[in-house]
């Protein structure tokens, strides 16, 4: 037996799960936490759970932020049961632990916490339609949609200051300063780019300083990797990795799913010259997620989304950037090069849309009339 195989076993026995373990999968998509895919036979149907390790270098406060995710997803629950219908396969579904609780600590201090994984679903890690974009879209408005007469002040700020793009730069520049890894030499060019790009990238974060834009209860996490479909029609059923879920900005979920669904690559592509703004898959994004959204937005909500996707793009890049300075602490790498590759992609992603913002801007006013 490996050594994940019996973390992987003990974890699970410590959660009332039924039916019969048959085997595990490692899932390595995630850049944060670790991830188990478990699969047990039940009434001869194989029935499959994730299960996590938190990463509490990222998480301080786990228990905190099991009870926004159990809170938002109860809430969730109840307004789809409310309409009638089955909320098995449009809401995640954690499972309690032995001891009624929803996560399990190991005497090493290691959190873990497990969730029925939805039947009859797949994701993607980049969009690969225009049908696939829209959905997810969908996916993450209808998320606010049902979240938005949920209080928020009652929710935990999961991680302060995380798309405060103003300490975002902050850190960068003392990152830059401090050269821990000793790489700075290397990524001149680089820092100067994103340097360049400080004035537009934070007018975001300060016109919510100034009280301009409402916190809404917000996803922060919106990659399309983090979206469940229907494995046949490809239509959207849940929104996951609920870890970031805080109060927070619509046009940092918009902006932070289009980083990813409107980037004609993968996110950490080393061919700069293929990188651009897919714009048939932004308007098939926007026109889902604005389609949701519309009634509920302000006009200034509105009329920041566009700079949601810029602002989030840059910020994304410079938390890459840093880490790299810093010598990989905070995202997992593959290779030793990942987060400078992820920064350079960033960075030329960022400098096209800061082209395209007009255009990307009227999309958004099509679809919010
Ligand atoms: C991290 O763990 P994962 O892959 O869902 C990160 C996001 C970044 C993303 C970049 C808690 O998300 O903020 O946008 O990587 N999550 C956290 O791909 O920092
Ligand atoms: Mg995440």
């Amino acid at each position: 037996m490996s050594i994940h195989e019996t973390k992987v076993l003990e974890v699970l026995s410590r959660f009332a799960i039924a039916g019969e373990y048959s085997h595990f999968e490692v899932i390595n998509s995630g850049h944060i936490n670790e991830t188990y895919r478990a699969y047990f036979i039940r009434n001869g149907e194989l029935k499959d759970y994730i299960l996590q390790r938190v990463n509490t270098y990222v998480f301080k406060n786990p228990v905190a932020m099991m009870e926004n995710i159990v809170n938002v997803t109860e809430y969730i629950r109840a307004k789809i049961k409310a309409t009638g219908i089955s909320a098995k396969r449009f809401v995640l579904h954690y499972q309690k632990a032995k001891d009624g609780k929803y996560y399990t600590q190991l005497s090493d201090g290691e959190f873990w916490r497990c969730c029925r994984y939805i039947d009859d679903s797949i994701s993607f890690l980049e969009a690969s339609t225009v049908k696939v974009a829209e959905e997810s879209g969908r996916a993450f408005g209808e998320f606010q949609k049902y979240l938005a007469d949920y209080p928020v002040q009652n929710l935990h700020i999961a991680i302060p200051h995380f798309h405060n793009t103003v300490n975002r730069y902050e850190i960068f520049k003392k990152a830059i300063e401090d050269d821990f890894a000793g790489r700075r030499e290397g990524v001149c060019e680089e820092i100067d780019g994103y340097l360049a790009l400080e004035e537009v990238a934070t007018q975001l974060y300060k016109l919510q300083r100034k009280g301009e834009l409402p916190l809404r209860v917000t996803h922060n996490d919106t990659k399309t990797s983090n979206v469940l479909f229907d494995a046949d029609t490809h239509e959207h059923l849940s929104v996951i990795d609920l870890d970031t879920v805080m109060p927070g900005l619509i046009a940092c979920d918009f902006g932070d799913a289009i980083r990813i669904v409107g980037n004609t690559c993968g996110e950490d592509e080393t061919d700069l010259s293929k990188i651009d703004v897919d714009m048939e898959k932004y308007e098939g994004f926007t026109k889902g997620f604005v389609s949701e959204l519309k009634s509920m937005m302000t006009e200034k909500e509105v009329e920041t989304l566009a700079l949601g996707a810029l602002a989030m793009t840059v910020e994304c890049g410079i938390r890459f950037l840093s880490d790299y300075l810093d010598g990989d602490k905070y995202f997992r790498v593959h290779y030793e090069q990942q987060n400078l590759d992820r920064a350079r992609c960033h960075l030329v992603l960022a400098q096209k849309m800061l082209e395209k913002l007009d255009k990307m801007q009227e999309i958004v006013d099509k679809y919010a009339k």
